[in-house]
């Protein structure tokens, strides 16, 4: 190789890389421990896991249990930011993804750009044989001789190039494919990575292969001829009368960025609320132009049949309570016959109020689909429903200044983040989401009405949303100036409460 030496904007990118992978895991590792257990089953049945980190058992049975429940809190050490708060986790692992996306266009167009890539690409077949020596060296505890690293050895050049030709990408692609917008619109693709949980799987498999790859890469720099990769790491160049001080800068370096990742997890904790929104408002454009191209169109909705329909539901939020709503108790006892929607509109004080069979008579709206909450399981169902735009129809025009739905339930919040008293859940749509076909309020599912625990008798479903956007035991559907004057201001129970985003497509 020509010129030995490292240029500068591989060891920016580098620092740049390390500091990024950190948020990235902590963040991923705060979203796991919100449903700590894999699958590659698509229904997330409690029993059928490959692996879990929680030694609760759950019942098999369902709507006995909800998935907020089976949440673990992780201490703010480890995770990003900790204590339980999977939306600001999404918020980071979104911010994450956005620059480290940067940081290795940058890069791979520089390696590109300047041949450095002749480095670690290899172009010959006797890398495989090299590999193997290299390999049967370290598996002897011994390490191979200077003259093989020129500067890397054919070991490192196929690590290299798996992590960033196939690891990178693979990560890339199953973390899109858990996107409520990518699933709504491309559900063949989804379908290709073996759903919403092969791809959860496969993006912790690659996670824990990128973590062994990190971990030997920085390990071996420290093992394997430290005298002279050390200051070809700092400095640029392999001046072995540098190492102590290169020993040095790399340990204190180490050491400030891990000190930065747990301090970034502290600091973010002070106030959540702001948190979210300084995180929202950052990853936002990347959430629109990224992924607000997707709408969900219905021909896509056949991609799944009859045989993808889930045997397990999971639930989220249980049926409501007599001190919750002893009004929804009297109207189930009463077989939903004195049930009524009401349909109005807080900007004129209009409302009319219709019956489930006024809702049965409307044009029938029915897919089949696949549910995700945002903490990680998903159920596909058949759902049958009327479209929530023609609801509001019943009420007249869309009245002037309504930019907003708001859907409210008869159910309280599961909790609230600052426990104040529980207040009822409910969800805000904007226009987009509301004119959107697979935006139904649901009375069936799987051909039957609709399950005490699943929202009984009528709830919302907004196919290119996470589930938290999909209010179970809907009251009222109203038009709304703007969702900044209900409840924390945030545009829902779970935005409220999870610090979740308004834009609930990813
Ligand atoms: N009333 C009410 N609706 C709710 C919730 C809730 O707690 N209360 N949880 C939401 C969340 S986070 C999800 S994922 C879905 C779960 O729907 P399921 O219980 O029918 O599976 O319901 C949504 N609707
Ligand atoms: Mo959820």
């Amino acid at each position: 190789m020509d010129d030995p030496n490292f240029p500068l904007w591989l060891q920016a990118t580098h620092l740049i890389n390390f500091v990024l992978i950190g948020i990235l895991l902590r963040s991923g590792w705060e979203m796991l421990t919100s449903l700590p257990r894999l699958w590659w089953r698509n229904d997330s049945k409690p029993g059928t896991e490959w692996l879990k980190f929680t030694r609760r058992e759950l019942p098999q049975e369902e709507g006995v249990y909800t998935s907020l429940m089976d949440e673990r809190s992780a201490s703010p050490v480890f995770t990003l930011p900790g204590r339980k708060n999977i939306g600001l986790a999404r918020h980071f692992h979104g911010l994450g993804v956005m620059l480290w996306m940067l940081n290795g266009i940058v890069y791979v167009a520089l390696l590109f750009g300047t041949g450095l890539w002749r480095r670690i690409v290899p172009t010959e077949w006797s890398v495989f044989p090299e590999a193997w020596a290299s390999l049967k060296i370290y598996a002897g505890l011994d390490t191979p001789g200077i003259e093989h690293f020129q500067p890397y050895d054919a070991l490192q050049m196929l690590a290299y190039t798996g992590v960033l030709f196939v690891l990178a990408p693979l990560l890339i692609v199953t973390g899109l494919a858990m996107a409520p917008a990518v699933r709504s619109r491309f559900p063949r693709f989804v379908k290709l990575l073996g759903g919403h949980q092969g791809a959860r799987s496969l993006h912790f498999i690659a996670m824990v292969l990128m973590t062994l790859f990190i971990v030997m890469h920085v390990g071996l720099v420290f093992l394997v001829h430290a005298e002279h990769n050390l200051p070809h790491m700092i400095f640029g160049v392999t001046d072995t009368a540098r190492y102590a001080q290169a020993f040095t800068i790399a340990i204190l370096t180490i050491v400030v960025v891990f000190a930065s990742w747990i301090g970034l997890s502290y600091a973010s904790l002070l106030d959540r609320p702001r948190t979210q929104k300084i995180l929202v408002a950052l990853t936002e454009p990347a959430r629109r132009f990224g992924l607000g191209w997707m709408r969900p169109r219905m021909r896509d909705q056949t991609a799944y049949t009859e045989k993808d329909l889930s045997e397990f539901h999971w639930t989220n939020g249980l049926p409501p309570t007599q001190d919750e709503s002893p009004e929804w108790l009297a109207l189930r006892d009463g077989g939903w016959s004195d049930w009524r929607l009401e349909i109005g509109s807080t900007l004129d004080g209009s409302s009319v109020t219709v019956s489930l069979d006024d809702l049965k008579a409307l044009p029938k709206t029915e897919y089949i689909a696949v549910h995700t909450c945002m903490q990680g399981w998903s159920a596909t169902s058949r759902w049958t429903g009327v479209r929530l735009a023609e609801v509001l129809d019943l009420l007249g025009p869309r009245p002037e200044g309504a930019r907003y739905v708001m859907i409210t339930s008869h159910g309280l919040a599961q909790e609230m983040w600052d426990h104040r008293p529980r207040e009822p859940f409910y969800t805000v749509l904007d226009l987009k989401m509301v004119a959107e076909a697979d935006t139904i309020l649901a009375y069936e599912r799987n051909d039957r009405p609709l399950d005490i625990h699943l929202g009984a008798p009528l709830r919302l479903r907004v196919e290119s949303n996470h589930g938290y956007k999909m209010v179970k035991w809907v009251r009222s559907v109203e038009w709304i100036r703007d969702y900044a004057d209900y409840g924390d201001g945030r545009g829902g129970t779970r935005e409220d409460g999870a610090m979740q985003a308004f834009n609930g497509v990813i």
